[in-house]
């Protein structure tokens, strides 16, 4: 997601501003009072979701704040996410630095409140690591392309390519869920495991964007990305809640007049 960029190839770190205040020494002193590690997260962010997924589901003790303006500042950069992005993951003393990528940071929790049970296939290399390639395929090469959903672009045309580039990864996703034939969930019959809960927001994000200012459907063409999403709001609350969440922003961004902004046109929803 984006907040002010106006181009996806201009470089953020090329924006980053100095800051007066030490914000992040002063959160991270607030922290270290009660001793409780900060997730800096918004909730467009579908990158973020799938760590607040893991924190809610679990009542972990990890405040949530979004870093606002100061995610573009040296300071943040230093202390926070080396790239001026979210999600990041800050220890209350910042022992250790801090830690970011949206995978990392969930996998992260799970080993730390010992989750393994709870969202990792059981019994299984096999299962394990295409629960691993589900997240890796969507972090490298399904949300390179998200940019084009909600961005400005050079031309129409490059729109048009990044659309297509972003449908066909999305059928080469429903070709490894019907690869893998579990029913609805990714690689288990009976567990949301990580693969289905970084997948969902992103789906969440993309249902609310694309048949409303794209003209193109997500689930249409694609009944196995459809079960796991419907699948997993049936299973589980917090699913419902982060689904939620996500569509709450895209709605404020189009309250916001986002999407007009950058030359698009709300379109008639094509069916689901
Ligand atoms: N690979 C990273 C992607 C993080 C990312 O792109 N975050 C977006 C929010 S969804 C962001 O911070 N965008 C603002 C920017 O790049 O300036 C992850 O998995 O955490």
């Amino acid at each position: 997601m984006a907040f002010s960029v106006a181009h996806p190839l201009r470089s953020p770190l090329l924006s980053r501003r100095p800051v007066r205040h030490s914000w992040v020494r002063r959160a991270a002193w607030r922290a270290s009072a009660d001793a409780t590690p900060v997730l800096y997260s918004v909730p467009v962010s579908n990158f973020s979701a799938r760590c607040r997924y893991i924190v809610y589901d679990n009542d972990l003790p990890i405040k949530i704040e979004s870093p606002g303006a100061q995610m573009k500042t040296d300071e943040y950069a230093k202390r926070v996410h080396k790239f001026g992005k979210i999600p990041a993951l800050v220890w209350p003393d910042g022992r250790c630095g801090s830690l970011w990528e949206s995978q990392i940071i969930t996998e992260y929790l799970v080993d730390k409140h010992g989750l393994q049970d709870k969202y990792l296939p059981q019994g299984s290399a096999e299962k394990l690591a295409r629960m691993r390639l589900y997240a890796r395929v969507h972090d490298l090469y399904l949300t390179q392309t998200q940019p084009v959903l909600y961005r400005q672009t050079a031309t129409e045309q490059e729109r048009e390519h990044g659309l297509q580039q972003l449908e066909q990864r999305l059928d080469i996703l429903e070709e490894m869920l019907a690869e893998d034939d579990t029913g609805s969930l990714a690689v288990e019959r009976d567990r949301i495991t990580l693969a289905d809960i970084c997948l969902l927001p992103t789906l969440a994000m993309y249902d609310a964007i694309m048949p409303v200012w794209h003209g193109r459907s997500v689930f249409g063409k694609r009944p196995r990305l459809h079960a796991l999403y419907r699948e997993m709001q049936q299973r589980s609350p917090t699913a419902v809640r982060i689904v939620d969440e996500v569509r709450g922003a895209v709605r404020a961004w189009e309250d916001g007049g986002r999407f007009e902004n950058i030359g698009l046109r709300r379109q008639a929803p094509s069916p689901a």
